[in-house]
This record gives structure tokens, sequence and C-alpha cells, in this order.
């Protein structure tokens, strides 16, 4: 039996399935008195460093979990769960954390994208017996714009490069704590959970560990699902977004089995969208639910859900939230949701009043669950004019002319899964975005949708300059040499694919190995 954490904030399911997966029971801590009961104890923090603090004062925790900590008993602390043993934080200042590691929580001061998201590697500075079967050189997953920075060297366990070096795991007597999600780090991340549990390992240093780490251009699976006319939930793919064949939807298999898959050959991250969420309540019978449920029993690497992210009044007259929406899939394993057309409505009223409201889903959702678990989805279609001065959108001169020769084009933001052109330009809608608290942008075009053209990198190099958060680029991947050419052309984070993976033209290794050399990617194991 294991005791974990959870003080309502978020989303711990991923930590536990993985305990469970390693064959623990989890007993999640509701009082005080379970604190000193517990024996084992992990810690995921989420959300900020304030509201977690005032979320254990108000439960009465911090004396407990104090006296936890100075046992001397095992406790492994996951993120927030090692940022709230220091003293201080920049991200809540005046609030005291639980100070039992000198030092502060400090925000990246980099010229990167912050948050730091994705795999990078560890530089191990002592042994420890979570190392046991790790080679040294694997990646972890990473989500953060704040990391610690002891007092002293003697708590260091790990360093991790982002910019700069910064500690991403601390030890003292019988407490490690990573910045890093094991949960969420694949096989290496459960090997480090397993060996935490298991007090009988003996203390190592791996191998093989890298001098400088780097930060892994990620490779996303996306499945766009939707029930098809038989009423079966079936991951689809379009071609610029229309989804039918001869009438039909195309069915290229089951969400939680093609995830499964993904996972095995060593995908970095999964993207599951509800392409008909615009018009179908997401809620009402949960399909995408039960989808995320079983996947993230098996899957352990992060997961994002879209569709139908918005608020929304069901035919009695209920009100739910966006936020509620969100919610109900953080809990069911979501890592990020995904707003796709409520995000365009909400730049527009924000450009058309000149403020922000404060209500929005993407402020209300970054607010509760942090900047990092809002992914916006852009659906944008090329439209060519003649010269910039033909409309008051951000225009681009492109290489490739349009139908009459013109050179220039913008980029049209779409809603309900591309059906509706708005007035409103993707690289203005990604700037505001990020400034309303989204924490990445997933930029689809329609224009190159499952056409196995490769990515329109004119479309990614506009966005990415017009915004410091990461860009998944996305739309139109057919061969492992167009991730190079996205990674290379472009300061694009992430490539997203659906169609070549759905069909098998090539597997996500192949495209590592591909890359291998080339850009800096997660090694499947
Ligand atoms: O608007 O918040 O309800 O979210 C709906 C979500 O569903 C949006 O994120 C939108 O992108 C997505 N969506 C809606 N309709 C479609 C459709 O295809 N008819 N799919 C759709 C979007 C695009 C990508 C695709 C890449 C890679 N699919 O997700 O996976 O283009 O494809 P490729 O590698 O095969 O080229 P809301």
């Amino acid at each position: 039996m294991i005791s974990l954490l959870d003080y309502g904030a978020g989303n711990v399911r991923s930590v536990i399935n993985a305990l469970e997966r390693l064959g623990e029971t989890v007993q999640t801590v509701k009082s005080g008195q379970d604190i000193k009961n517990a024996q084992r104890l992990v810690f995921p923090g989420v959300g900020s460093f304030g509201a977690m603090m005032t979320i254990l004062r108000k439960k009465n925790f911090i004396t407990p979990l104090t006296e936890y900590l100075e046992s001397g008993k095992p406790f492994f602390g996951i993120c927030l769960g090692l940022q709230a043993l220091f003293e201080t934080s920049e991200e809540a200042p005046g609030v005291s954390g639980l100070s039992i590691i000198p030092g502060t929580v400090k925000r990246f001061t980099i010229d990167l994208a912050v948050p730091h998201i994705g795999w990078n590697g560890i530089k191990v500075r002592q042994p420890s017996r979570l190392f046991n079967g790790v080679e040294g050189d694997e990646k972890f997953y990473f989500v953060h714009s704040y990391h610690v920075v002891p007092a002293s060297e003697e708590f260091v366990l790990t360093a991790t490069d982002y910019g700069y070096e910064f500690v991403s795991a601390i030890r003292k007597n019988n407490i490690v704590a990573t910045q890093f999600h094991p949960e969420k780090s694949g096989k290496a991340g459960l090997a480090l959970l397993k060996n935490f549990l298991d007090t009988t390992r003996e203390e190592i240093i791996p191998s093989s560990c890298p001098r400088q780490t780097r930060l892994a251009k990620r490779i996303i699976a996306c499945l766009d699902v939707r029930a098809n006319d038989q009423g079966d939930l079936v991951v689809t793919k379009g071609d610029q977004y229309d989804v039918r064949e001869e009438g039909n939807v195309r069915n290229l298999g089951k969400p939680v089995q093609l995830a499964g898959r993904y996972y095995e050959e060593g995908v970095d991250e999964i993207t599951f969208l509800n392409i008909t969420g615009f018009r179908d309540f997401p809620l009402k019978d949960m399909p995408m639910i039960e989808v995320l449920e079983n996947t993230s029993k098996n899957v352990f690497v992060p997961l994002t859900i879209g569709g139908g992210i918005r608020d929304y009044k069901d035919k009695d007259g209920r009100q739910y939230s966006a936020l509620e929406v969100a919610s109900e899939y953080f809990r069911s394993g979501a890592d990020k949701i995904s707003i796709g057309s409520d995000a365009v409505l909400i730049v527009e009223n924000v450009l058309q009043s000149g403020k922000s409201t404060g209500l929005s889903s993407i402020e209300q959702i970054a607010r509760v669950y942090g900047n990092q678990a809002v992914v916006i989805s852009v659906d944008p279609r090329r439209i060519y004019v003649q010269s910039p001065e033909a409309v008051k959108h951000h225009t681009i001169k492109t290489s490739f002319p349009g139908p009459n020769g013109e050179e220039y084009c913008w980029y049209q933001c779409t809603i309900r899964g591309g059906r509706e052109g708005r007035e409103l330009d993707a690289v203005t809608l990604a700037r505001v975005c990020e400034q309303l608290g989204a924490g990445e942008i997933l930029l689809n075009c329609i224009d190159k949708d499952g056409t196995n053209a490769g990515f329109d990198l004119e479309l990614i190099n506009a966005v990415k300059s017009a915004v410091s958060i990461p860009v998944i680029a996305s739309s139109g991947a057919g061969s492992a040499e167009h991730f190079l050419e996205v990674f290379t052309d472009t300061q694009a984070e992430a490539a997203l694919a659906a169609g070549i993976f759905h069909r098998q033209e090539i597997s996500i290794g192949e495209i590592k190995d591909y890359l291998q050399g080339k850009v800096e990617t997660r090694p499947v194991y």
C-alpha cells in the first residue's frame, strides 16, 4: 500500500495508474491523520505554488506533512511536489513553502520557449536506488515554467540543461523529488517509480550520463475521433478535413488500441480530437472520457484531448462551463486540453472590446490547471491576396504564389471543424491566446491536412515568430523527410501526424531512426 497526497487541484489519475501498473494499491490521503499513518508517500503537485500552499494550509496538511518529511520515511515528490519542499517561490511572492530544503523556486529567464515542455535528459550527481535499470541517457517528461534553486549542492540528485543548467531532482535522506513526471515518462519513468517502491535496491550511478542534456523535438500522434454512421466510436482521418469516403466516415481503427500501439512504438505524446465536439455535448454520453480512462491505464506519455471544450447549455437549460468539461477530462487521465472553435470566438471578443473578461475558457482553465494544460488547436486555411494592404490581417509573402499569381497570403481561422471561416488570422489568434494564458499552439493547416505533401512551413514560421510558447506543427506529414524539414526549417518544438501513422506507412521508430544524428529526439527503448 502506498499513500498519495491529492489536494484536489488537478490530474493525479496518471500517477495512480502508474503505481497500480507497478502492482501497488494506492490510498488517497484524505486527512492529516492519513499523512501521519502513511508508510510511503507520493506527492504529485499540480497547479500553481500559491494555490497549492493555500489548499495544503486550509486542509491542515502542513504540520503532518512536515512531520512526515522529517520522519525519514520514503517520500516521492513530483513537479510542484518538488517545489513545495523549498522555502519560497517567485510564482507566489510572500507565500512560504514547506522549507524542508533551503532554497527557492525561480522562473526560467531564458530566450527559449517557456514553459519548458517535453522530453529532456538528466545528469546524475549522486548515487540513488532510483537508477537501477536506467542507462543514463533516457529522457524524461518535463512541463514547467519554474525550477528549484537549492542553497546547497548536497541535495542535488540530477541536473538538466534548458538555456542554462537547472536542478531537475533532489534528494535528502529518504526524500526524493523530481521536476519531471516519471508517470508520464514511458518505461524509463516507470523504472524510476519501481525503484522508489523497492527499498532493497542498491544505490548506483547510471553508466552513460550525458555531459549536456537537450530537449527533444517531440513526435506526436493525433487521433481524430468520432462516431461513424453505425454509432461506433472510431479513429477517422480527413483529406483537408473531409472524413467521408464514398459517403461513409473513414474508419482507421479503435482509439484505445491505436493509442496503445503508438505508445509501444515510442510516440512522445498522444492527442485525441473529438472532431464532432462542436455540435455534440462532450459530457452527454462521455465517449471520450472512457477512451481517456482506458488509454491512461496503459499509456504513460502525455495525453491531450480536444473537441467541444466551451461553455454549454443543455436542453434542460443547465449551464456547464468549459472548466467543468475540462475538469472531467483531467480527472479521466488527460494532461492537457485543447480548445479550437471557442478560442477563435474568445479572441474575436477580446479584439472587439479591447480587453479580456478573465472568464473565458482559456483563462479559467489556465488559472486552475496551469498554462501548460491549455493547448489552442488552430484550423487555418490559406487565403491569397495581391498585397498586404488588401486585408487588415497578418499577411506573409509566399514562395508559392496563388492561382492568379498572388504573392501574399493570410491564414484564416475557421471554427466548427473548418466549416466556417472567420475574419481573424492565425498569427493574431496565437498571439492573443498566449496573452490569455495558453501554454501551447497546435497548428493544423486545412490545405495540407491529409495530403502527405509536407507541413506548411511558411505558416509555422509566421506563427512561431509571433509567440514564445511551444508550437506543434501539424498537417501534411507524408515521410520521415518532412519531419526533418519541419525541424530544420522552422523552430517548431513538436510535429504531429495522423494519416501516415494510422495507415502504417511509417512507424514512429522509423521516423526517430531517420532523425538520429540530425535532430534531437527521445530514444525509443
Ligand atoms: O472546435 O474546440 O470543438 O475542437 C474540435 C477539434 O477537432 C479541433 O481541434 C479541430 O482541429 C478538430 N477537427 C474538427 N474537424 C476535423 C476534421 O478533420 N474534419 N480534425 C478536425 C482536425 C486535423 C489534425 C490532423 C492533422 C494531421 N484534424 O488533427 O490530425 O491535420 O493530419 P495528417 O498528418 O494526416 O495530415 P473544437
